[in-house]
């Protein structure tokens, strides 16, 4: 990766089924292993409720800055890649899910495909997304707001730090 210009992404990771924390290391270790991709910046994991669908268990969420010569179509080939080779599984829509892992920004770029948005359009509704993303990354701008302004408009009831998986994460991850 030397040579090639490098772009800082910020991916989104989340899951409600399983051992979440255990899918998390799995994903930053595989991120960290693909060529062309360091992961620099781990948030803490978040118990979230659940969001779009409310009667199903709390998620875990964090987020992850990458640096990455992919690009954003290659970064997003790798993370569904990781998501399918975890045995990823998606009962229904808005449901229940094992991982995902979404890009939110891509550098400046903006992309408006039917399969790759980005900056990810919900970012500033939703905490889950904001308030790991905060941690690491307070003063990006999307959509005209710092991240940090955006968390502070949201709704972040039930939104919290859970320190057993974050430390796990890190232990395991060796990512800050
Ligand atoms: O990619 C979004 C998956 N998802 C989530 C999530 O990651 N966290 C919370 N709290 N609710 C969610 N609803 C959906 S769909």
């Amino acid at each position: 990766m030397a040579d090639d210009p490098a772009v800082e992404a910020y991916l989104g990771l989340g899951g409600n089924i399983g051992d979440v924390a255990a899918a998390f290391v799995q994903a930053l270790s595989r991120l960290a292993d693909a060529p062309g991709v360091r992961v620099r910046r781990a948030s803490s994991v978040y118990r979230t409720p659940p969001w779009g669908k409310r009667d199903q268990p709390p998620f875990l969420n964090m987020a992850a800055l990458v640096e990455t010569t992919l690009p954003a179509r290659a970064l997003l080939a790798l993370c569904l890649d990781i998501e399918r080779a975890m045995g990823r599984r998606r009962i229904e829509r808005w449901g229940p899910r094992t991982l995902d892992i979404d890009i939110l920004t891509y550098g400046e770029a903006t992309i408006d495909e039917p399969d790759l948005k980005v900056p990810h359009p919900r970012i500033a509704e939703r905490a889950f997304v904001l308030a790991p993303l905060a941690e690491i990354a307070p003063h990006l701008r999307i959509c005209g707001r710092e991240i940090a302004q955006w968390l502070a408009l949201a709704d972040r009831e039930g939104v919290d730090i859970e320190p057993q998986a974050s430390a796990t994460v890190r232990a395991a991850s060796g990512v800050a």
